[in-house]
C-alpha cells in the first residue's frame, strides 16, 4: 500500500528544496518530468512500484492543492527553497490576503516586515482559516496578520499566484501589515 501523504512529503521535499538529491531537470518554472521523478523514487525500497497513477491519486487526496502534473511534468506550486529562483505569475490579488504566524515572530516582523526567511517567497493565505493552519505549524495559538494588498499593488509591491488559496510576494513591508485584533 502507497502511503500518499508519505509520498507528498518526499515530493515536495524533491521539488522545493532538493532537487538535485533527485537528479531532477528543473526549468525555470519549476517543471521536472515525472519519468525522472519516477526513476529516482524507484531507486528506494518504500517507492519502488510506485506509478504515475500514485502521483495522480496523492494530488487528489491531499487537502491542500501542493503539485501539478501537466504533459508529462510535475512542479510543486509553492514552496521553493532551492537558489534558482521559481519564475511566478505576476498577479493584482485580491484586496486583502492574511498571513498565519508565532507570536514571537512578531517583534521581527514589525520591525522587518515579512519576509521570505528560508523559502524563495513569502506566502500569504487568501483566507482567514488558511492562514490560521499555517500559523499553527509554528505556535499553538498562532497570530493571523492581515494584509493591506491592495494599497501594497498600488504602491508597486509585486504578488505572484501560488493557488487558489496562496499567494506569493517578495516581501512585505510593514506598513501594510494590520495588526488589529486578529488575534486567533
Ligand atoms: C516568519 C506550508 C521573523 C513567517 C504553509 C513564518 C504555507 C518572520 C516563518 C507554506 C519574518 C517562515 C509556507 C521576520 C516572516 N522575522 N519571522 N521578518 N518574516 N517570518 O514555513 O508562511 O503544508 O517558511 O511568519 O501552509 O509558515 O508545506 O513559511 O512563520 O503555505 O504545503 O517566518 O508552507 O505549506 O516559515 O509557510 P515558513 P510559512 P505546506
Amino acid at each position: 500500500m502507497i502511503d500518499h501523504i508519505e509520498l507528498s512529503k518526499e515530493i515536495s521535499y524533491a521539488l522545493r528544496h532538493a532537487p538535485w538529491e533527485y537528479e531532477l531537470e528543473m526549468d525555470e518554472e519549476g517543471w521536472v518530468p515525472v519519468e525522472q521523478l519516477l526513476d529516482a523514487l524507484h531507486k528506494e525500497e518504500k517507492w519502488k512500484n510506485v506509478s504515475e497513477n500514485d502521483l495522480v491519486i496523492m494530488i487528489q487526496k491531499s487537502e491542500k492543492k501542493r503539485h501539478e502534473i501537466f504533459n508529462g511534468k510535475i512542479k510543486a506550486y509553492y514552496g521553493h527553497s532551492i537558489p534558482m529562483k521559481i519564475v511566478k505569475e505576476k498577479k493584482e490579488p485580491p484586496e486583502v490576503l492574511y498571513h498565519g504566524t508565532a507570536r514571537r515572530f512578531l517583534d521581527s516582523i514589525k520591525e522587518k516586515g515579512l519576509l521570505p526567511q528560508g523559502r524563495q517567497y513569502v506566502h500569504l493565505s487568501q483566507d482567514v482559516e488558511t492562514a490560521h493552519s499555517v500559523g499553527m505549524r509554528h505556535d499553538m495559538k498562532p497570530c493571523v496578520l492581515k494584509i493591506d494588498a491592495k494599497q501594497a499593488w498600488k504602491d508597486g509591491i509585486v504578488f505572484y499566484y501560488g493557488n487558489e488559496k496562496v499567494w506569493l510576494a517578495d516581501e512585505i513591508p510593514s506598513k501594510y501589515i494590520i495588526y488589529g485584533d486578529l488575534e486567533t
